[in-house]
């Protein structure tokens, strides 16, 4: 086994790395004006922004408190704030090297390579295509982003505020700001459409320090558990995949070719010597039709159960079906029939064609059955269509998969539909990785908007976040195969940028 790196975790921004995991997150997009005083400004930042280090350190500071006071600690906050730049503001800044990056989405920016990702074309009008963006296109393309995180949604407003006011200073202008908000008590955690995300990440192999078990994320397998070697070096914890650094951090080694465990000489992602340390950062401003989606579930499920798929089909099986995960996140491999509800402990040890055979110490329920052929959990479903684990697919053998997941930070945005059923609500998609074309853009392009992909059986394009309207999805029940009408159109594009996140000390050496 090859050591893992040590990261450098006083140069990485604190929301790639552990993420920011705050209840108000507001982002705030910026334009630049006058170059010299917004670079002047920007390089100001610097002992403003927080590091990797400093956001570990914080989140320990709270979960020790948490400990202590056997609830959450009521005066113990932080605001972090992070910054990134798009490819024209570094052209406006006049950074160097910019052409040394390869990523031509990076270069191009989101509006330009849109209608690659599913939104329609620029120049029709239609709701999601670029022209109807609150911003991203046109003379709204934003050049910084600022992102600001605290569970104190007064202390947000104000720094907020305060941030605005002194970039208008200083040759920049706002474009637009998100807020965005965790969902209101036992919902907090869940999407609009009721299901709890941001289970699984991957974990980025690194160390802290020079000392040989000082990992980043922890190594969690049970020691005295039956995993073998083999997945011992690929998981940090049972169904979290080890990813090698490269593909989340520029500087570092990615993955080799079919080998998870193993690092490729030589293969950290070509760019700019300043961008060591950094990530190009996916924004995607997505609105959801919650109503939209709650009625097509209804009135789906009905006419499934009088087709003959169930006759108990429920919305709520239905809609399990179409993520692969049941509202409160227990997986659909691990009970296709019933909702275990919300617990850590297993909800993302599962796969899709082989069963899981090692038990967990304390998981009181059923591991999964084998699925090669989408019965448990249907191939369109929305987690096996972005990270198929197990299933072999049309790049090669499971290992290759590593190489495409991301570093999800997305956050809710708008109130809750029974308050406001008129009011915009959706997800602020943020993602983190080394090359949008190869991660983001292959998802989306090559995964979830092809039918036959990654699973070659025309199982459907993904019914949760495919753009495209009146598909078919298959569903099986036992021997029987259903085609399911998907008049999609309930996650609209409504904005976005792709940004670069920059190690910090880009800010005071390079700025
Ligand atoms: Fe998805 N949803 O509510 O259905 N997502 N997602 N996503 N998503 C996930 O496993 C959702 C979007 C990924 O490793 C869960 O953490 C919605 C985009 C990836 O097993 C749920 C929207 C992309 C994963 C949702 C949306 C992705 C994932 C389960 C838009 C880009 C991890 C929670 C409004 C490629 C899969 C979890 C894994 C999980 C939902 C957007 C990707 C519930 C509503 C644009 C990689």
């Amino acid at each position: 086994m090859l050591e893992e790196p040590v990261l450098d975790l006083d140069d990485i921004q604190g929301n790639i790395l552990p993420g920011f995991k705050k209840d108000s997150q507001h982002f705030l997009f910026l334009q630049i004006v006058d170059p010299e005083p917004a670079r002047l400004w920007l390089k100001s930042l610097a002992p403003r922004l927080w590091t990797a280090r400093e956001v570990l350190a914080a989140h320990s500071m709270w979960k020790a408190m948490r400990l202590k006071l056997g609830h959450e600690p009521d005066n113990l906050d932080f605001l972090f704030l992070n910054c990134a730049i798009s490819a024209q503001g570094l052209k406006k800044l006049g950074v160097p090297d910019i052409e040394k990056f390869d990523d031509k989405a990076f270069k191009r920016g989101l509006e330009e390579r849109s209608s690659s990702l599913g939104d329609p074309p620029r120049g029709s009008g239609e709701p999601g295509s670029p022209e109807t963006w609150i911003f991203g296109a046109g003379s709204r393309r934003p050049d910084v982003l600022l992102i600001l995180a605290t569970d104190n949604l007064d202390w947000a407003v104000r720094v907020e505020e305060e941030l605005i006011t002194s970039a208008q200073q200083q040759g920049l202008q706002r474009i637009h700001v998100d807020r965005g908000r965790v969902r209101p008590g036992t919902l907090a955690g869940h999407e609009h459409f009721g299901f709890k995300d941001g289970i699984s990440h991957p974990a980025i192999r690194g160390r802290k320090s020079i000392a040989p078990d000082d990992f980043i994320e922890s190594r969690t397998l049970p020691e005295d558990s039956a995993f073998d070697d083999i997945y011992r070096s690929r998981f940090a914890a049972p169904g979290r995949p080890l990813v090698w650094p490269g593909h989340f951090l520029f500087g570092y080694l990615r993955q080799k070719s079919d080998e998870p465990e193993s690092s490729r000489p030589n293969s950290e992602p070509s760019g700019p010597a300043w961008a060591v340390n950094g990530s190009f950062l996916v924004y995607r401003r997505l609105s959801q039709d919650v109503q939209r989606f709650r009625t097509f579930l209804a009135e789906a499920s009905e006419t499934l159960g009088q087709n003959g798929f169930d006759s108990d089909l429920t919305p709520e099986r239905l809609g399990a079906l179409l993520v692969g995960r049941w509202a409160s996140g227990w997986p659909v491999m691990r009970d296709p029939n019933l909702d275990r509800g919300e617990q850590e402990l297993g909800e993302n040890y599962f796969t899709f064609t082989e069963a899981t055979t090692v038990s967990l110490p304390n998981d009181p329920y059923p591991l999964n059955l084998p699925d090669p052929n989408g019965l448990i959990c249907p191939f369109a479903a929305h987690i096996r269509k972005v990270n198929p684990r197990d299933d072999a697919t049309d790049i090669g053998p499971k290992e290759r998969t590593f190489q495409k997941l991301l570093l999800r930070r997305g956050i809710t945005f708008g109130p809750e539909i029974e308050d406001k059923p008129q009011a915009e609500r959706g997800l602020l998609f943020v993602a983190f990785q080394t090359s949008i074309v190869d991660q983001f853009e292959f998802l989306m392009n090559d995964w979830v908007n092809d039918a036959n992909k990654p699973h070659a059986n025309n199982g459907g394009v993904d019914p949760i976040i495919s753009a495209a309207r009146n598909t078919k999805i298959s569903l099986v029940n036992g021997t029987n195969k259903f085609d399911l009408q998907i008049p999609g159109g309930w996650v609209m594009a409504t904005g976005g940028e792709y940004m670069f996140a920059p190690g910090i000390r880009f800010f005071s050496n390079v700025l």
